[in-house]
Order: C-alpha cells, then structure tokens, then sequence
C-alpha cells in the first residue's frame, strides 16, 4: 500500500498560505492513499497556472506541459495504456480559455480521464486577470472596470459537450472532495469534477466564507442520471444557491473501447518489431 509520506515531495508548496490548492493537494493524496494509486497504476497531468505546480508535490508520474494542453496528453496517455488511471490538474483559464477546444473535444469523445478543474475563478499565477469564468461585472487587473463578458457556467458546458460525469466540491472540504475524486476516477468515462477554490490573494469575492455560507449539497432526492434536470440545475448559481455534489453521470462506451485494437490489450503492451516497409513506400510514389 502506497503511503501519505511516499507521496511527498522534498518541496513544501509555495501557493499562498489559505490557497484552495492546498485542500485539492490534501484531498487527492487522501484518494491516492485510499485507493492505492502508486507509479505502476497511476499518471497526472497539469497545465500551466498555480494549480500546475501540483507535478511538484505530488511524488507520481506526471506531465507539464503548455498552458492549455494537459488533456490532450493525459488522452495520448490512456490511448497508450488505458490500464492507467489518469488525471489532469488544470485551472479555470488553463481548460476553459486556452484549452477549451479540448476540453470540449475530449469530453465530447468520452476518454476515459478525470479532470480536476481549480475554478479560482481567476488568472491566478499571472496575478489576477479576468478568466473565462470571472463573474461579470467584476473588476479585475485586466478589466478594472469589471469584466464585460458572461462566464462560462462549467458543467453545463461539460455535460453540453459529453462528458459523462460531471460533479462540483468545495476545495476545502477535504474528505468530500476524496471522496468525489474517487467515485469520479471509478467512473468510466470522462469525468469532470469541478473544484470550487478560494485564491485569497487574486479574487477577494470567492473567499473561503463565500463557498462556505453559499453553497448547499444536491439532496438525496436528487436524480444524476436525468440529463435535462442535470442541465437546468447547473444553471443554478445564486446567493445560498451554489449546489454541490454529483449532478450528472450515465454509462456510455469510452473512446478507448471504440478502438478494437486497443481494446483487446494495451497499446504498450504490443511488441514493436523492425519490418521491411519499402514495398508500402513505392505505392506512394
Ligand atoms: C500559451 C500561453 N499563454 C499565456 C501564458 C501565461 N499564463 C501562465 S499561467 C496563466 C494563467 C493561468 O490561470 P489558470 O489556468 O486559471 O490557473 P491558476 O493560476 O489560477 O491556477 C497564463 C495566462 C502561458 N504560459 N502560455
Ligand atoms: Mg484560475
């Protein structure tokens, strides 16, 4: 069994003391621990902003690589052995505004990947300009006199897309949000969680007090699987009227297992062999 210590980095994270990172650090090491995910099982990925330095203090496989791109490489890694469990760390600019053409395309796919989106609801590592999911009207460095668009309402949009696991949590609540990441990473097919996180030092407004005395779990009653009721409820965004919790999920086949031949067995697990292809070469010219 993997431990908390074989977990750790050398490095203390140097995101701001109060930062939601270090909920989302806390609560997938405690997923990692419950669940066993080590090197041999295990990958992530993470894109450019405060939340990428995730690959710094997290001690398993991981990526980095250009601002927007974490999904298209976790997809290349699934393709290439789908045995792995996969996920990507990536901010609300980092997936929604760089990257949101993947985002939508691998969700319309279904890979099967978990995407852990920090929604910060900021630019937080280039200090604070408006993302695509800033509140309208709201003043930031880049629009001081507040932001002119409308943000992007983030599961309707994954569910929009395709993707078939779509759920919210509160940063800081730790033990929830382990628990949402494993359901989420148990699911096949691609999940979305979005993690609704304080940065105290960009975004005054999404303080710690505002996710706490706003928002309000999805009752028992309440049915993931309905798409439309799904759709209407992530529409829902209001004073004392954040919900949190599993909003949607339903059992689709995954891109992976739309491909016979990676179906059968692992891509990595084929034998690479030399062959003579100068025969296929001359029907080419
Ligand atoms: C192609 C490209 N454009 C812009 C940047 C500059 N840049 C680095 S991080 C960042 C913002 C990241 O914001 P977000 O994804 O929300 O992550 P956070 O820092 O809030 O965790 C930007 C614009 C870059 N590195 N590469
Ligand atoms: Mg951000």
């Amino acid at each position: 069994m993997i431990t908390a210590a074989e977990l750790a980095t050398p490095n203390f994270p140097n995101w701001c003391p109060g930062c939601g990172n270090f909920g989302i650090w806390a609560a997938f090491k405690n997923a990692a621990v419950t669940s066993d995910w080590d090197n041999t099982n295990t990958a992530f990925v993470a894109g450019i902003g405060c939340h990428g330095h995730m690959v710094n203090f997290v001690k398993l496989t991981s990526f980095e690589g250009l601002h927007g791109r974490p999904i298209p490489v976790a997809t290349g890694i699934k393709m290439a052995n789908h045995r792995l469990n996969v996920f990507v760390f990536t901010g609300d600019g980092d997936c929604l505004g760089e990257g949101g053409n993947h985002f939508i395309n691998a969700a319309r796919r279904n890979h099967n990947i978990t995407v852990l989106l920090h929604n910060n609801n900021i630019y937080g590592l280039t200090t604070g300009q408006t993302s695509p999911t800033t509140r309208k009207d709201f003043p930031t460095k880049s629009t001081p006199d507040g932001n002119p668009d409308e943000p992007f309402k983030v599961l309707n949009l994954a569910i929009a897309a395709g993707a078939t696991f779509a759920a919210r949590v509160y940063a800081n609540d730790i033990a929830g949000l382990s628990a949402m990441i494993i359901k989420a990473n148990e699911h096949q097919g691609f999940s979305v969680v979005e993690m609704l996180q304080p940065c105290i030092t960009f975004n005054k407004e999404c303080s710690p007090t505002f996710f706490t005395d706003n928002t309000y779990k999805l009752p028992d009653s309440y049915d993931p699987t309905n798409i439309a009721a799904a759709l209407e409820k992530t529409l829902e965004f209001g004073e004392k009227q954040i919900p949190v919790g599993l909003f949607y999920k339903v059992d689709k086949p995954t891109a992976e297992s739309e491909f016979p031949q990676i179906d059968a067995k692992p891509l990595v697990d084929n034998q690479v062999e030399k062959r003579d292809v100068s025969e296929l070469l001359q029907t080419l010219y």
